[in-house]
């Protein structure tokens, strides 16, 4: 075999790899089918995904207001979309593109653009039989949760006994006990501890707080996002919460902080969800997290495309430190593409390179196809080039490689 013949087959192998791993999906917004009606699917939650409102409220006539858009029922709010974005103005946008994507995934006629005949497929599903159907489909092996124990509506289902599924792991999610103490201390006091004043004796029983949410969801990682205004250091309560609070209990349970960091909240309320933007955010907050807390571990993603290159070198400095996906505003192909070459670059495949955020369950469906096909071209260059030196790895070694960078590491630095 000619060294272009080896080049030729590790290209193809790395590919078809790529095609095959099963992922571990470590960020999404899925609840349990039993969770109330906190999951989100099919149809009419797809096309009103907070990303294709913010698109439609790009294109709509004046007189289509977001008032009028909110107080219209979710149907008519999706037939909205479904004329102003898709028909009226394409489906070009990668939130759009992935909605006919997941359609065509889950094996719907969506070239009829009969949106009735598409809502009577998703009536007719049973919602346990379709998640699972799903995951099958996006061959996944379990997804992580954003648990949040500050909202009323997901704590209640905590209490009552819920529970999860082996498919879904859960996350504890505490922007609000980082960056809105008040608010924190209040739901926490009204649940049993002495919160108050951000003071001594306040935080000790907000670490009671987090290791009694620790062993009710067993989760595995705290989150939090933070703005691009985001220090650390910093003399600021956030600093001292992070401190006195968040770490010493990450600590305790050796679980990792996840911080998500570049996010504007609210810029534009009247979008909801798709109101958030995005800013260059700080990386030596990382990097100082990182260096002043050698017991904790950290995984980290940013929102702009401007930190990616300083976040890989950080990533480099710090065994503490585990940077992942191309979130939200950098899920996007071109995006993906420079961000997993230049990690690929810098770290090699030690690193977890995407992950799905999905607020719909349906969307696994699109998010997942789409990065396989960026990731798979990408990994095919790289090995050509490895074989092109002088060094063939084995069909194992890339298939190694391949699920560390879709789950592998991730579980790898977990257990660190
Ligand atoms: O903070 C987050 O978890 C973000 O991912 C979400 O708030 C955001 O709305 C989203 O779903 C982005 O994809
Ligand atoms: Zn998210």
């Amino acid at each position: 075999m000619t060294k272009l013949d080896d080049m030729t087959r590790i290209a193809k192998l790395a590919r078809q790899a790529v095609m095959d791993v099963t992922i571990t999906d470590i960020h999404t917004h899925i609840f349990p089918p039993n969770h109330g009606n906190l999951l989100l699917w099919g149809i009419d939650e797809l096309l009103t995904f907070h990303y294709l409102v913010a698109e439609l409220f790009t294109v709509a006539p004046r007189d289509l207001t977001c008032e009028s858009f909110w107080a219209s029922p979710k149907q008519i709010q999706a037939d909205l979309v479904w004329e102003h974005v898709f028909l009226r103005h394409g489906a070009l946008s990668e939130a759009a593109r992935g909605l006919i994507t997941t359609l065509s995934g889950l094996g719907l006629d969506v070239a009829s653009r009969d949106l009735t005949e598409m809502r009577n497929w998703f009536k007719e599903q049973n919602i346990e039989e379709h998640l699972e159907k799903v995951f099958q489909l996006a061959n996944i092996d379990y997804a992580v949760m954003t648990n949040d124990p500050f909202q009323p509506a997901e704590v209640e289902q905590w209490t009552a006994g819920k529970g999860t599924i082996d498919r879904l792991k859960t996350a504890l999610r505490i922007d609000t006990l980082i960056l809105d103490w008040p608010a924190a201390a209040t739901t926490m006091k009204a649940a049993g501890y002495d919160t108050d004043e951000p003071n001594e004796a306040s935080f000790a029983e907000a670490r009671r707080f987090l290791a009694d949410w620790v062993a009710r969801i067993s989760p595995m990682y705290f989150a939090a996002s933070m703005p691009p205004t985001f220090r650390y250091p910093a003399d600021d309560l956030a600093n001292k919460v992070l401190d006195q609070v968040v770490l010493p209990a990450a600590r305790e349970f050796n679980i990792p902080l996840a911080q998500m960091i570049g996010v504007y909240k609210g810029v534009n309320p009247a979008l909801h969800e798709g109101g958030d933007a995005v800013g260059i955010a700080d990386v030596t907050a990382v990097t100082g997290l990182c260096a002043a807390n050698p017991d904790n571990k950290f995984l980290v993603t940013m929102l702009s495309r401007d930190n990616q290159h300083e976040l890989c070198v950080a990533a480099r400095k710090f065994g503490n430190l585990h940077i992942f996906g191309c979130w939200w505003f950098c899920n996007t192909p071109s995006i993906i593409d420079e961000m997993t070459r230049q990690r690929l670059e810098l770290l090699g495949a030690t690193f977890t390179c995407q992950h799905s955020d999905v607020r719909v369950l349906d969307q696994l469906l699109y998010k997942w196809p789409h990065s396989r096909a960026i990731v798979g071209d990408i990994l095919a260059e790289k090995y050509s080039q490895l074989v092109a030196a002088g060094w063939t790895p084995t069909d194992d070694e890339v298939k190694r490689d391949v699920r560390n960078l879709f789950g592998g590491m991730f579980e790898e630095f977990l257990a660190k």
